[in-house]
């Protein structure tokens, strides 16, 4: 069955080229940039939202970099999803909480720098980075007790909400005031599998 995989690794399709070396199986990677190449009749065809990333696994294709790392997960690495109806509730929650907690927010200052650095809204930005810690000391809060989101092990829950915090190093966000989740990120960042998906360009 071929596996296909669209994204550049700078940029929110990192997660999915994350999951994916995790897995260890073998795919295909087509370095489809945000800009113009995700925007072809033939990518579109693909993702019709003309974002990265997505994938083509055999008969499926997906879009959304959460929905895509839960499916990896649990289709090709079962040691990272639990199968306890409870343990995959709490996958869920994190993954969800990481995109509407904590990326909502650092896209608030992103949005800013990348696209409208001539004329910063210094309101938005200060105001997201106000809000940040409140969800930062829930994290850190949860991390003092184990290692891992889930226990005392790396799970995709783990990878998805980590993943997503690659961007807090873009906007310069201090985490010194969260010891847990900056030994946390350090932990999970440490994976080989990262490091691979971070060499794909
Ligand atoms: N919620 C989506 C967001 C994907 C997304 O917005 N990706 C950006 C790159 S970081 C993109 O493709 N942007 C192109 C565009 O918005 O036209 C996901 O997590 O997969």
């Amino acid at each position: 069955m071929a596996t296909t995989i669209y994204g550049v690794s700078r940029s929110r399709a990192i997660r999915s080229l994350w999951a994916i070396e995790e897995t260890g199986i073998e795919y295909t990677h087509v370095p489809t940039h945000f800009f113009k190449e995700s925007k072809t009749d033939e990518y579109l065809g693909v993702n019709p939202n003309g974002r990265i990333p997505a994938l083509v696994d055999g008969d499926i294709t997906l879009f959304e970099s959460m929905a895509i790392n839960l499916y990896l997960a649990r289709t090709y690495a079962p040691e990272l999803y639990p199968s306890d109806p409870a343990l995959e509730a709490q996958v869920n929650q994190w993954s969800v909480w990481g995109i509407s907690e904590i990326e909502f927010l650092q896209m608030q200052v992103i949005i800013q720098i990348m696209l409208h650095k001539d004329n910063m809204n210094q309101r938005a930005m200060d105001e997201a980075m106000e809000a940040l810690p409140r969800p930062l000391r829930v994290l850190d809060e949860h991390l003092a007790r184990s290692d891992y989101l889930l226990g005392e092990n790396f799970t995709i829950a783990d990878l998805n909400v980590s993943a997503v915090m690659l961007l807090l190093d873009m906007i310069k966000f201090d985490l010194t005031d969260f010891k847990n989740v900056s030994e946390w990120q350090a932990r999970c960042y440490a994976r080989d599998a990262l490091k691979k998906a971070q060499a794909l360009g």
